[in-house]
């Protein structure tokens, strides 16, 4: 039994404490019992606001099936309208609703057939219509205004208008062949990445991933802006303005994008001013960055650009990236990093050099593998063609677009071509300088026509040569154009095949099947272009003229210009395929090939690994991060 509760002052303290304790438990406890029972209340109640939904009539259907005659009720937190009225009212107010749902029914079946009734194009345009709010919403999101930066010097952007008529003619009839390959891929690929010109629709290749970005287009912004087709490149310009979007799920090639892409929006920013391409270069480059989030930063060869996932070709040795890819993006990033004064593309650029700088190399030759987890190479080929080629190229072009001041990159280039003379450049029996592939320790004794842009990179590379050997690789450069003429001059249509040998009596042949294509490249002409600027020798500009004709007459047709699969074989088949790179490289060299020089001058622009020309920047006042070269 508890004593009597004392309220008021006691003479007894003892007790007092004592009730006063029991008190005050008493109390918490109906205290803690109230709070547990609101506690319960509010979570194990239903949530009121969630029956809003019930207002578009469920909550009414519900109804019938309680029985409200018998009063109002509270099922589990619904208060059931309607208590007190009779059965007849519910049968009333339920055939309301079922007539109300039936109505939402069939107003819905309406709409979906006539829907159904709009034409397949108007459908796509009510689609593509949605896609373009979507696209300028991005677009109001993505282009942050960049820093204003001084412009470097632009020189030599002109006509180049040749004063004799003959070679004047000649420039014409090229620019002829860029107005019909633009002019088919306007009307029958338009938007598509490349077109096939005899079936007369788009093209693409899984390099551009899955979705339409207009590879073309932005390829050849360049070459129409230098042959003065400003109709076009204005076209060009509109379509990427409002429909370049990299927001895309699409798996691309970080190479591709970089050369075709970046180095494509770059070269038109230059040559014509216009802020889009800039804006456009630099939120494309955006996306590429993720590719480089690998244990060793070189880069994986394909990007997610919406997931920013990147993984390597399956086909690569031991999941290796490649020398040509991760090794081709020095130019491009560089200015990147000069236009945004973001130094985070240059730090890119400039960890992959460091990395490799510090590797072992067989024979101090670089192979064409790398793993990007391990940093260890994989297979030891080494090519200065398909694999290999523009990493050695953009060494020499990383020294000459930092206005020579760049000395370790031109330190890097001097010490892989005194390897590659030492251990891959041959004569052949009848006297053909060739370059041959390392593979596995013995040379294959075959040269691809991705390996004939070499020429020209030894005549560009001659002037600054260590020892001073100029004239040692202006020769040599001009022994590898002829190596590669004569690889047109031996087939029947007077194109090159994609790979020759100099073996068991075969001199710069085809000799597999499979090695007989020609597919519109460019690198013979680039190495005759730059022949021609270092020597003016005139067979140059005559077996430029050479391979512009047998282009026109094999590879021309109503729809465009397509490759041929057998350049031996006097009734060629076609392979269907307008490269983009026909536009911007070939086409571009060849006009070059009949304009003067001072058309984009060698000293003031340096052209990308895909034809695109990129001013030299004289960086001396301008700070890059990093490589005291900038500073
Ligand atoms: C072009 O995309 C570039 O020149 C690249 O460096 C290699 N090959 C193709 C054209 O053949």
């Amino acid at each position: 039994r508890l004593p009597p509760l004392n309220l008021g002052t006691s003479s007894f303290p003892h007790h007092r404490a004592t009730l006063r304790l029991s008190e005050k438990f008493i109390l918490l406890l109906i205290l803690s019992a109230f709070i547990t029972l609101c506690f319960g209340a509010f979570f194990f109640l239903p949530d009121s606001s969630k029956h809003k939904r019930f207002d578009l009539g469920l909550e009414d259907v519900l109804i019938p099936h309680v029985d409200t005659s018998k009063g109002g009720k509270n099922l589990g937190g619904f208060l059931i309208h309607g208590q007190g009225h009779d059965e007849h009212r519910h049968r009333e107010e339920e055939e309301r609703l079922r007539n109300k749902i039936r109505a939402d029914h069939e107003k819905a079946l309406e709409e979906a057939k006539e829907k159904l009734k709009k034409s397949r194009d108007e459908i796509q345009a009510e689609i593509q219509t949605e896609k373009n709010k979507v696209v300028q919403e991005l677009k109001k999101k993505d282009s942050k205004p960049l820093p204003p930066v001084p412009l470097p010097n632009l020189i030599g952007i002109n006509s180049g208008e040749p004063a004799d008529p003959d070679i004047r003619e000649k420039r014409n009839k090229i620019k002829e062949m860029m107005k019909h390959a633009w002019d088919n891929y306007r009307q029958y690929g338009w938007g598509h990445n490349e077109l096939k010109p005899i079936a007369r629709k788009g093209h693409s290749t899984n390099i551009f991933g899955n979705s339409q970005m207009g590879a073309t287009i932005v390829d050849a912004l360049d070459t129409l802006y230098i042959m003065g087709l400003h109709d076009e490149f204005r076209e060009g310009q509109e379509w990427i303005d409002k429909n370049l979007d990299f927001s895309v799920n699409s798996e691309v090639s970080v190479f591709e994008v970089n050369i075709r892409f970046i180095g494509g929006l770059l070269a038109a920013y230059y040559l014509s001013g216009q802020e889009v391409f800039k804006i456009k270069a630099v939120q494309l480059a955006g996306k590429l960055l993720p590719a480089f989030n690998t244990p060793t930063g070189i880069p994986w060869a394909m990007v997610n650009l919406k997931s920013g996932v990147g993984r390597n070709w399956g086909w690569a040795s031991a999941g290796s990236s490649i020398l040509a890819e991760f090794g081709t993006l020095h130019m491009e990033f560089v200015h990147l990093s000069y236009l945004t004064g973001d130094p985070v593309y240059y730090n890119k650029v400039m960890h992959i050099r460091k990395l490799l700088q510090k590797m072992d190399r067989p024979n101090g030759l670089y192979p064409n593998y790398l793993n990007p987890r391990t940093g260890r190479w994989g297979q030891h080929h080494t090519s200065v063609g398909g694999l290999g080629d523009s990493f050695y190229e953009y060494l020499l072009k990383a020294w000459l677009m930092s206005d020579k001041m760049d000395t370790e990159a031109r330190k890097m280039y001097d010490d892989a071509i005194e390897a590659i003379e030492k251990h891959l450049i041959r004569k052949s029996n009848g006297g053909l300088t060739f370059i041959g592939e390392w593979k596995n320790g013995h040379l294959e004794r075959k040269m691809g026509h991705l390996t004939c842009f070499a020429g020209g990179m030894f005549a560009l590379g001659a002037d600054g040569s260590r020892d001073d050997k100029a004239g040692h690789y202006l020769q040599l450069g001009a022994e590898i154009a002829h190596t590669c003429h004569e690889s047109y001059d031996r087939t029947t249509l007077k194109l090159g095949p994609e790979a020759f040998k100099f073996d068991g009596g075969v001199e710069a042949v085809a000799v597999r099947q499979n090695e007989k294509y020609y597919i519109l490249r460019p690198e013979v002409i680039e190495t005759y272009w730059y022949m021609w600027r270092f020597t003016h020798d005139p067979k140059y500009r005559q077996w430029g003229w050479e391979a512009t004709q047998a282009i026109d007459k094999y590879c021309r047709v109503s729809g465009g210009f397509s490759g041929v699969k057998d350049v031996y074989s006097s009734s060629p088949t076609y392979d269907d395929v307008q490269q983009s790179f026909f536009l911007a490289e070939t086409l571009k060299y060849l006009y070059l090939l009949f304009s003067n020089d001072d058309l984009l001058p060698l000293d003031n622009w340096v052209f990308n690994t895909e034809a695109h020309p990129l001013p030299v920047l004289h960086l001396a006042n301008t700070t890059l991060s990093g490589n005291p070269a900038y500073r």
